[in-house]
């Protein structure tokens, strides 16, 4: 019978799982591993953790016998049924009280499930986002735990000692809420992801475009970028991007296929806004536009067949000018992505029934992830002055900028729309903020269509709320009405 020595366990031994791994052992943390191909826990031992105190395990009845009891597994494998075969298999070897952590990317539908069947067994389940890639997981991510709170007081130790830590030390992780609220949270932090990268993906096109900068240029006005409004983890690795040469002395930028990946995140933030009613328009339009980069076979077919406008460059002697322009709508833009995010985040509180520390959530961002940024710090101080704000838009800061800059996120899109230059995210945010600021919309003419084809009904501007009223637009309609919900 193995000595029960380890404070956590932790099965799955790729990228991720390794350097979390490597990160609880420098914090004084002694882990058990255990992965499927068990070559790979050996491998490990041999290699990245030598000479360190980290244990193997070559099963998971191996694992559980040299963990302290309450047990902590954390699981970090690959999401769906991977984790439900997993726990499945960890059973026999728990007892009441114990803890399962999954910190992959799961679906927070299936963190809530797992709760609720965890606890009818006695155990205690957690559900964490883990985002900051392979470096974040080794040296600090930002960790987002939901689940059981009855575990927490268990796991917070580890967890925050590994975490990111923002300037004055505070850990970039705190209880996030109960079932798959830490997943939920991680989910719209990934679509904010695809977001932020679609948004400088567009600001990069826009001045290639427009005034045909070189890689070298894109370097040093990004590392400008990076000194002020738009400080932040992804134009900071945008600006090494540029920077880097082939072996050829050529920069690798100007080398790599023009087609996007995708692993779901950024589609389940869309699938739920869409569930949700919530205008998520951003991080919609940036699944979309990664769809659309990988149909090249069929846009380079299209390139030779459809007509831009003639491509006129910007005049040279406007270039610093549309640069700032350029800088303006990004951050424009993203104040909108982050608003809509945070929109997202306040309709779950109301369908799950969690309460979501809205200042916390900027601070789990704030540091160790990949959406890391000064623009977070921003955020917080927003909520720390309102937490029951409804609209970051609404906040002074956020109104603020966006009066001062508007004019020039406008002029960056007319320069986009002249030049043939798609920008769907930052259309999409133009869009809404437009949208948002209207006290009309022409909703009334579509409320009177759905009633003329259907007898849908509608509420009248001259009669209070939820008063609904039915016109026979025709003469020949009768009088009966349709039902009024929301589908
Ligand atoms: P992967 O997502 O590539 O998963 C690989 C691990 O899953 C290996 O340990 C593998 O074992 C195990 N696994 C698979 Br695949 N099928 C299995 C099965 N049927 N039974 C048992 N184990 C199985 O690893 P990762 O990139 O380290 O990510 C781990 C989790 O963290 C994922 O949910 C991911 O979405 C999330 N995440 C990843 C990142 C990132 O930057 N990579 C960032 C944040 C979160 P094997 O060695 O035997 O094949």
């Amino acid at each position: 019978m193995a000595e029960a020595t380890c404070d956590i366990g932790l099965i799955g031994l790729a990228v991720m799982g390794q350097n979390l791994v490597l990160n609880m052992n420098d914090h004084g943390f002694k882990v058990c591993v255990f992965n499927r191909t068990t070559s790979k826990v050996d491998e490990f031992l041999a290699d990245e953790a030598k000479g360190t105190q980290i244990e193997g395990a070559h099963s998971l009845e191996e694992l559980c016998s040299k963990l302290k009891t309450p047990r902590r597994v954390m699981i970090m494998v690959k999401a769906g049924d991977v984790v439900d075969k997993t726990i499945e298999s960890l059973l026999p070897y728990l007892e009441k009280g114990d803890i399962v952590i999954d910190g992959g990317n799961s679906l927070f539908t299936d963190s809530n499930r797992r709760t609720k069947e965890l606890a009818e067994k006695g155990l205690h389940y957690i559900g964490t986002g883990v985002s900051g890639g392979e470096e974040g997981a080794r040296f600090g991510p930002s960790i987002m735990p939901g689940g059981d709170p009855a575990a927490w007081p268990a796991v917070k130790p580890i967890f925050q000692a590994i975490a990111a830590k923002v300037e004055d030390g505070t850990p970039c992780c705190d209880w996030v809420g109960e079932g798959g609220a830490g997943h939920y949270v991680k989910m719209v932090h990934n679509g904010i992801e695809y977001g932020d990268m679609q948004l400088i993906g567009e600001a990069y096109q826009l001045l290639k475009d427009g005034l045909g900068l070189t890689a070298d240029e894109f370097e040093a006005v990004f590392a400008e970028w990076n000194k002020g409004e738009l400080d932040s983890y992804l134009i900071e690795i945008s600006t090494t991007i540029f920077g880097k040469k082939d072996d050829d002395g050529q920069p690798i930028i100007d080398k790599i296929l023009d087609t996007a990946g995708q692993k779901g995140t950024g589609k389940w933030t869309a699938i739920d806004a869409l569930d949700n009613g919530m205008p998520v328009t951003l991080i919609g339009e940036s699944v979309f536009a990664r769809c659309l980069s990988a149909l090249k076979d069929e846009r380079v077919v299209a390139s030779k067949v459809l007509h831009g406008p003639k491509q006129e460059k910007i005049p040279a002697e406007h270039k610093a000018e549309f640069i700032e322009e350029v800088r303006r709508a990004l951050y424009c833009s993203k104040m909108v992505s982050y608003a809509q995010g945070y929109m997202l985040l306040r309709s779950a509180e109301k369908v799950q029934g969690w309460t979501l520390n809205m200042g916390g959530v900027a601070l789990m961002w704030r540091g160790g992830c990949i959406i890391r940024s000064a623009f977070l710090g921003d955020i917080k101080k927003a909520f720390d002055k309102d937490e029951k704000l409804t609209n970051l838009l609404l906040d002074d800061f956020f109104s603020g900028a966006l009066n001062k800059y508007q004019a020039s996120w406008r002029k960056a899109l007319i320069h986009a729309i002249e030049l043939g230059v798609p920008t769907p995210a930052f259309s999409t945010a133009l869009a809404f903020y437009d949208g948002y600021r209207t006290e009309r919309l022409p909703a009334n003419l579509l409320q009177a269509q759905r009633d003329f084809f259907g007898a849908h009904t509608y509420e009248r501007l001259d009669k209070p709320r939820g008063e609904f009223f039915h016109t026979n637009w025709t003469g020949r309609g009768g009088r009966v009405s349709s039902t009024t919900y929301n589908a």
